[in-house]
């Protein structure tokens, strides 16, 4: 997986490249670092890491900058732990419409089916008709039971039968699919919160995570939106979506500096198995163009 990562990374990491190689020949000087936080923030490092890396960068001699760089920046990620020691375990994948929800929840469903978990899927998003229809699809392609609800209106209730169900059939994961909401709409937001209570206090013995899909294509404005929903459900991940198609890889490191929201996955294509499991280390090396590990 790491080989699709560095592939995937291959239009960020010109970015960085490109920017570093300001230096070779020049001397740090304020035009250089000025040209160098522009190629960075056009790689979605946002304003307040690119401040930080050229302040690395002036406190060490050029001989040296890059792997305090490197440092600086593993130092901002967090270590990936995927929390499923806390099973069972309820996830509830939010996010706004088109971000690669139900793509996500069926990748992360079969990650944990991989690992040998009792998995189940659950249709919560009750507003578009083709919606269950999609997530079937995925079910069945990975074996798993689905539970939905095609003629209720209501999220809360097919969540409710859903995990019954996940109790009854002793799963390890409810994966919660949910239909995708702008994060300015004020009633589906706090459909949401709803639904994180009815986990937290119908369904005690489960411990829940809320995961937002971020489309990664969208670059600094995907921050809006992950603080909008942080205000209703409190974010554990996110999955970092259509990563395959964007030179905007730094987004990881904004969305932990200003949200502390780590990113847990990388979708990086359309299929179950186009799901990377962040690892810093890994994702640091494919941005500056280390392939052996
Ligand atoms: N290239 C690529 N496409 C993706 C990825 N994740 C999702 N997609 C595509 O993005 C489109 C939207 O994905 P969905 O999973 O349906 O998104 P959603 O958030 O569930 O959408 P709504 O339910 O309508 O809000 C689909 O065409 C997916 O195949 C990814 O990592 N890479
Ligand atoms: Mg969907």
């Amino acid at each position: 997986m790491f080989k699709k990562l560095f592939k995937v990374l291959s239009r960020t990491r010109n970015t960085i490249t490109d920017a570093f190689s300001l230096f070779s020949g020049r001397r740090v000087s304020t035009d250089t670092l000025d040209e160098l936080e522009s190629h960075l923030i056009s790689a979605d490092l946002g304003v307040s890491t690119v401040d930080g890396i050229i302040d690395v960068i002036r406190k060490h001699s050029k001989s040296d900058f890059l792997p305090k760089v490197k440092e600086y920046l593993t130092g901002i990620l967090s270590d990936n732990v995927q929390k499923i020691e806390n099973t069972p375990l309820v996830i509830l994948v939010v996010g706004v419409n088109g971000s690669g929800k139900t793509t996500s929840a069926a990748k992360i469903a079969q990650f944990y089916k991989n690992m040998g978990k009792n998995v189940l899927l659950v249709g919560a998003d009750t507003y578009r008709a083709a919606a269950v229809e999609q997530l079937r699809i995925w079910s069945n392609r990975i074996g798993i039971r689905l539970v939905c609800n095609e003629k209720s209106q209501e999220p809360s209730a097919v969540l409710f039968d859903g995990l019954t169900a996940a109790k009854s059939m002793n799963a390890d994961v409810a994966i919660v699919d949910t239909a995708g909401r702008l994060h300015t709409s004020r009633n589906l937001m706090e459909e949401l919160s709803k639904m994180f209570r009815i986990v937290t206090s119908r369904f005690t013995e489960f411990s829940v995570q809320s995961i937002i899909t971020i489309d990664a294509t969208l670059g600094q404005n995907s921050l809006i939106q992950a603080k909008q929903f942080s205000e209703h459900v409190p974010l554990d991940g996110a999955v970092l979506t259509k990563m395959d198609g964007t030179a905007k890889g730094g987004i990881v490191f904004s969305l932990y500096k200003e949200l502390q929201v780590p990113v847990r996955f990388i979708g990086v294509g359309e299929d179950l198995e186009d799901l990377y499991i962040f690892n810093k280390n890994e994702y640091i090396q494919g941005l500056f163009g280390e392939e052996k590990l």
